[in-house]
């Protein structure tokens, strides 16, 4: 008589409640299936990180006395699928009960739901599920907080959260430093000077791992770099890179968190996602951490803010915007945009410098920065008209950061606008001008960043103004963007149509761009 307790790949949490007390009966199970590996044409290193974390935590709780069933990928028993897999684990065991912690992704939510309810129905054996403990918010307290508003503003939800948790707040109700938020301050382009932080990661090499993978024939894509792999592999790791964040890059982060550089490919930022989504770190540790470097005097409240902002904020609130919104979210396209991907997504080759960077350093490093995420890749493809769908495919494989509860809300309604605005009160775009003023692609760029029309021009130029054209109907009364379609109404009718032939040149060529 047993009880078996699954683990998922992004659960990787060695302080959850479960591994308090050592129990002979409970066996705890990770598998590696091609279910998880292939839902989506993952990178490389995605799957190295994941497999190479889910084994550590195995070893950690073996070497804590715990009974551990692992299934590797190449295992002759693995059936490749989660519940395939317990279906044979439950008599091999004896078990009588099976545990699992709410799973983060819709599918694999409706997926252990489904089994869950048959196998309780034959009375056998008794399924349930547990919290993961990871959060700050129940999977539907976004959804309760604007029930009935149209808009579900992130800075309502903000300054509710800074409240109810009590984070750096003056009193009750007033904020420290009497603002909710230093956004103004927080807008400068990185002229060379703080001094970058080294990358302080530790190094793995996962060679054998990656040899296995691809034995396995699991198909991926991006640079494995797997012989000196720096993503954590587990909590001591991911502390280590926590503490590391706080000294050397948080005090710059509020300052430079929009800007872009060629001369480096994280700025001041954490990289600190992968162990957060994978549970490693509880995001409540990484508040307080930041916390209480600002009030040690060693970061300022704008920077600390703007990062506590991002994960007490926006990491929240777009986890209950995607239970709010699931199913369907994931098929929404107001906009109607069905362009493919160009080829140059997957190989970073395109004389866009901007695109090239932010492109190329993904499929080297598995990550961009949120505003390269933002402003120059989601930028372009909204600009362009690509399919929400496609792009969200493309954002779910390429960051080793990509789940879907928080890729998707990100992808298809911050940064594609495909939800007609529920997440964002106007569309995130951009042209050259912006571009160039918050980061330095532009100076090694073929295309003229000034020029609007002819051959080096900078493509996002007539874009943006094409996307603002042909949405007229839909986005022309949006108060937020009166100074755009009012630059629009002062254009002679020839200059509009100049722009459009040029959009329309660019769209059709979009492989040689
Ligand atoms: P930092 O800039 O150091 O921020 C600190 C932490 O704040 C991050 O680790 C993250 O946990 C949280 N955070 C910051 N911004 C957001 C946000 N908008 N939504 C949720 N959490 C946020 N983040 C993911 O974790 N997974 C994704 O798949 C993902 N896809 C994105 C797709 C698009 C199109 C965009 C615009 C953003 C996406 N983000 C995603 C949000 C953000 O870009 C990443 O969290 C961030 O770049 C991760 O790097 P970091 O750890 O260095 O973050
Ligand atoms: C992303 C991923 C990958 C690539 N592989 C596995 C795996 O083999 N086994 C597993 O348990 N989880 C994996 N994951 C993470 C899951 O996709 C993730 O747990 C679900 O999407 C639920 O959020």
């Amino acid at each position: 008589m047993s009880t078996l307790r699954l683990i998922l790949g992004d659960q990787l949490n060695p302080t959850h409640s479960w591994f308090q007390a050592i129990r002979p009966d409970v066996v705890y199970v990770l598998m590696e299936v091609r279910q998880e590996t292939d839902y989506v044409l993952h990178h490389a290193q995605k799957v190295i990180g994941i497999f190479a974390a889910m084994r550590d935590l195995a070893r950690q709780l073996k070497e804590a006395g715990h009974r551990v069933r692992y299934v590797r990928i190449d295992d002759a028993h693995n059936r490749q699928a989660l519940t395939n897999n317990l279906d044979a684990l439950i008599p091999h065991y004896q078990a009588t009960q099976v545990e699992y912690q709410a799973p983060d992704e819709y599918r694999v939510d409706q997926l252990l739901a489904a089994w869950r309810e048959k196998l309780n129905a034959t009375g056998a054996v008794l399924c349930s599920m547990a919290p993961s403990e990871h959060f700050l918010t129940e999977r539907d307290e976004v959804a309760r907080l604007f029930a009935g508003r149209k808009a579900w503003l992130m800075e309502h939800f903000y300054r509710h959260m800074r409240k109810k948790h009590r984070i750096l707040m003056a009193s009750a109700t007033q904020p420290m430093g009497e603002q909710w938020n230093f956004d103004q301050d927080n807008r400068k382009p990185w002229k060379g000077a703080p001094v970058l932080p080294a990358d302080w990661r530790t190094p793995h090499d996962h060679a054998k791992l990656w040899q296995a993978i691809q034995a396995a024939g699991i198909e991926s894509f991006g640079q494995p770099q797997a012989a000196e792999f720096r993503w954590p592999l587990n909590r001591a790791e991911a502390l280590h890179d926590l503490t590391e964040f706080v000294t050397h890059a948080l005090p710059h982060f509020g300052d430079y968190q929009d800007a872009r550089t060629t001369q480096g490919w994280r700025l001041f930022h954490s990289l600190l996602s992968f162990a957060l989504n994978t549970k490693m770190l509880n995001p409540r540790e990484v508040i307080d951490a930041a916390v209480q470097a600002f009030e040690q005097g060693h970061a300022p409240l704008a920077a600390v803010e703007g990062f506590v902002r991002q994960i007490l904020g926006w990491r929240e609130y777009v986890r209950g915007v995607y239970w709010a919104q699931m199913p369907g979210y994931d098929g929404r396209n107001e906009l109607d945009h069905q362009r493919d991907l160009p080829e140059w997504f997957w190989t970073g080759q395109t004389h866009m410098a901007c695109m090239a960077h932010a492109i190329g350093q993904s499929l080297d490093q598995a990550y961009a920065h949120h505003i390269q995420r933002l402003m120059v890749i989601g930028n372009f493809a909204l600009l362009a008209g690509l399919s929400p769908q496609a792009v969200h495919r493309w954002y779910l494989g390429i960051y080793i950061d990509a789940f879907e509860w928080v890729e998707l809300p990100n992808t298809l309604g911050m940064s594609q606008f495909a939800d007609g605005g529920l997440l964002a009160t106007k569309p995130y775009t951009a042209s050259a001008a912006y571009l160039q003023r918050m980061g330095d692609e532009c100076r090694t760029c073929r295309y003229n960043p000034k020029e609007r029309l002819g051959e080096t021009a900078c493509p996002f130029n007539a874009l943006y103004w094409h996307f603002h054209l042909r949405h007229q109907t839909t986005l022309g009364s949006n108060p937020r963007l009166g100074f755009v379609y009012k630059q629009l109404e002062n254009m002679s009718e020839t200059q509009q149509q100049q722009l459009e032939q040029q959009a329309h040149q660019l769209l059709s060529n979009m492989n040689e761009l």
